[in-house]
């Protein structure tokens, strides 16, 4: 059982690691600059993980969006409402043609006034969603960083695709309207998109509690066991690694987090 002194100190989450306060302004500078948009999705979560703020900015500044759904090798769900859309793996290297193919059409119907030459184009999304990863494929060097963690880049980097044409990449944002440290259906939201680590999360079983609510038969396939709820799973995952604290109780935060990082990899699929 979730207890209510547990629901309590989740709701201060004191220690969890908030979203810097400058990110939403590189955004938005970004989404100034830009004058085509990649918006990049998990495939998984495509959905989940649209910044509807984003898209209507760009939708009233008449700019050109590009959906970007990555990450195709964990999932095969195949999101058909966006466009356009383009699917891609950075994994398996899977759809980068087709999508420089793409920038490089849009960028030709653009023609530049204002302040750059280049046509900017501005690679945006939740954090952890494989920006840098995609950029590096994109220019074919690895020039942007990245990192298993959410929120690994940190500033807004400028990197050449064409002569022409120019890629910003930018930290990962989670949309303000998604955005809480205290709501835990938001909470569980970011850690089953990958949007906030494991480790940047106060009480994991709670999320995972949460998480459970539409995701139990994912994990019941993937651990190839029943259980009753989160808790039972925390118990049965603690036991099974010897998650254990001193005189044999399993250490169900140790457990839960594991459970995290399970689906945070793709380990768990998502069905
Ligand atoms: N399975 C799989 N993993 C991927 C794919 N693309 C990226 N990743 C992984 O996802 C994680 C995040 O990648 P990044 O490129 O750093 O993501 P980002 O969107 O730049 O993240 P932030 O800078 O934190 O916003 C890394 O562990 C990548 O290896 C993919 O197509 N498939
Ligand atoms: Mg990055």
């Amino acid at each position: 059982m979730v207890t209510k002194k547990q629901i309590r100190s989740a709701n201060k989450l004191k220690n969890a690691k908030k979203q810097k306060p400058k990110y939403p302004l590189l955004l938005q500078k970004v989404l100034d600059t830009s004058d085509i948009i990649l918006e990049i999705l998990d495939a998984r979560f495509a959905k989940e993980m649209q910044n509807k703020e984003v898209e209507q900015f760009v939708k009233t500044k008449k700019k050109k969006i590009i959906y970007v759904l990555n990450k195709v090798d964990l999932t095969q769900k195949r999101n058909q409402k966006l466009n356009p859309r383009i699917f891609v793996s950075c994994k398996n290297r899977k759809g980068i043609n087709e999508l420089r193919n793409k920038i490089k059409q849009e960028a030709g119907k653009i023609r530049k006034t204002g302040e750059y030459e280049r046509i900017q184009v501005g690679v945006i999304g939740y954090p952890n969603t494989g920006k840098s990863s995609l950029i590096n494929l994109l220019i074919g060097r690895s020039s942007a960083k990245i990192g298993a963690e959410a929120g690994f880049t940190k500033g807004i980097q400028k990197l050449r695709l064409t002569e022409n044409i120019q890629l910003l990449d930018s930290p990962g944002v989670i949309p303000a309207g998604d955005y809480s440290m205290t709501n835990e259906k938001k909470i569980a939201l970011h850690a089953k998109v990958g949007g906030r680590s494991p480790n940047q999360i106060k009480n994991p079983e709670i999320t995972l509690n949460e998480i459970m609510k539409t995701e139990k038969k994912s994990f019941e396939k993937f651990y190839k066991i029943k259980f009753k709820n989160a808790e039972d799973l925390i118990e049965k995952i603690g036991r099974k690694k010897s998650f254990l604290k001193k005189g044999g109780e399993v250490n169900s935060d140790q457990s839960a987090r594991f459970i995290l990082k399970d689906l945070q990899l793709g380990n768990v699929e998502i069905l």
